[in-house]
């Protein structure tokens, strides 16, 4: 039995040790919803996966800020009893908006696992305590800077290098890192930067025995996906389009994909991201766990879902180094095999530390009942 008597709402900002740089755009800093729940007993941390801009999806910062403030919490702090198994369907009269549920039901879950001295990985049903991280590296301003950066973090031990790719910024770079790196475990991402008319980019690409190719058309386009999947050997994953166990359900039905970037904040939280695991898991379909720049608040949730049973490919979990000079937590650190400890203690296993915390809050509201 728990109620909630208040959701502390913070939008926090982190400069980030290089700058991000997608076929959609290029980030300098980290800017996201932090909340968290105060309960009867305890409290939860949840952090939300949008951004400034609506273009990785349509949610943005102050959006979700505004779908918490006037329509999540209010539901939430009017309910006598909530356990973080009933939000999704007490947020169904909210359409969409994923990414702001998932900053909430994170935040109660993690406050009812705190209570319970559950860790979130135990919850969720991992299989191991460390997991394999990848990489994902950003669109540089010429072939040598990427070289560069793939060497480096290949000697810090990562498992496995996602390179970012746009139009023209694709087949010769990417040839560029295989010829020079012909055995390691490497992807690509366009970001849903192409269209049905780039086959012949796909066909070039295919030739580097890519693990690979993720989202390289629009994200409502699956019957698109399943046609450029068939004529491709190389596996495609998809990340944008799959915003529900619904939708991973379909794409794999029309055989969209070989292989799912489950991104827990994208699909509404830890409890719809277990449903997208499990409908992959029964299908035969490998997922792994994707990454939104987190700070240590959302890092703690990715590694416990990635040490589930069918995230069997290395994610895009990289230690907090590879991001901030200052995490708000304690940093992650990666083991030189390029593992990552998966936090064992109850809920998500992190605090941030305060000091730093205010330091880097821009904006606060504290809503109660
Ligand atoms: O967290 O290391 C990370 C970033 C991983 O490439 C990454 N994320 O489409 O998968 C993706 C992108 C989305 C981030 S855009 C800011
Ligand atoms: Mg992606």
């Amino acid at each position: 039995m728990t109620r909630v008597r208040a959701v502390d709402l913070r939008l926090v900002g982190l400069p980030l040790v290089r700058p991000f740089r997608t076929s959609f755009g290029q980030s300098t800093e980290k800017a996201c919803i932090l909340a968290r729940v105060e309960t009867d007993e305890t409290w939860g941390w949840g952090e939300c996966v949008a951004d400034v801009e609506p273009d990785f999806s349509g949610e943005f910062n102050d959006g979700a800020w505004l779908v918490i403030r006037e329509f999540l919490a209010p539901a939430l702090l009017r309910a006598n009893d909530v356990r973080a198994e009933d939000l999704p369907s007490m947020f169904a009269f909210v359409r969409g908006n994923p990414m702001a549920k998932a900053t909430v039901i994170d935040a109660v879950l993690d406050a009812q696992l705190r209570a319970g001295g559950t860790s979130l990985a135990s919850y969720l049903g991992a299989d191991r305590d460390r997991v394999a991280c990848g990489v994902s590296v950003g669109i540089t301003p010429s072939t040598e800077a990427l070289l560069d950066q793939v060497s480096t973090y290949l000697l810090d031990g990562y498992r496995r290098v996602k390179l970012k790719i746009a139009p023209a910024l694709d087949v010769d770079r990417v040839r560029a890192v295989r010829e020079a790196n012909p055995e390691i475990a490497l992807s690509v991402d366009a970001n849903a930067a192409y269209s049905a008319g780039d086959v012949e980019v796909f066909r070039a690409l295919d030739a580097f025995d890519l693990l690979m190719i993720e989202q390289p058309l629009h994200h409502e386009d699956l019957i698109e996906h399943a046609n450029l999947q068939r004529g491709l050997r190389t596996a495609i994953c998809l990340d944008e389009s799959i915003r529900s166990a619904a939708d991973a359900r379909t794409a794999i039905a029309l055989g969209a994909c070989r292989t799912v970037n489950i991104k827990q904040g994208r699909v509404g939280g830890l409890l719809e991201a277990r449903a997208v695991h499990d409908v992959c898991a029964d299908a035969g379909v490998p997922v792994w766990c994707g990454g939104m720049l987190e700070t240590g608040i959302g890092r703690a949730t990715n590694l416990a879902l990635a040490a589930m049973p069918n995230f069997t490919l290395p994610g895009d979990t990289s230690p907090s180094a590879r991001y901030f000079r200052d995490d708000l937590t304690e940093p992650f650190e990666m083991a030189s095999d390029g593992t990552m400890a998966v936090p064992t203690g109850p809920g998500i296993g992190v605090e941030p530390d305060v000091d730093r915390l205010d330091a880097c809050t821009r904006r606060r509201e504290v809503l109660t009942a």
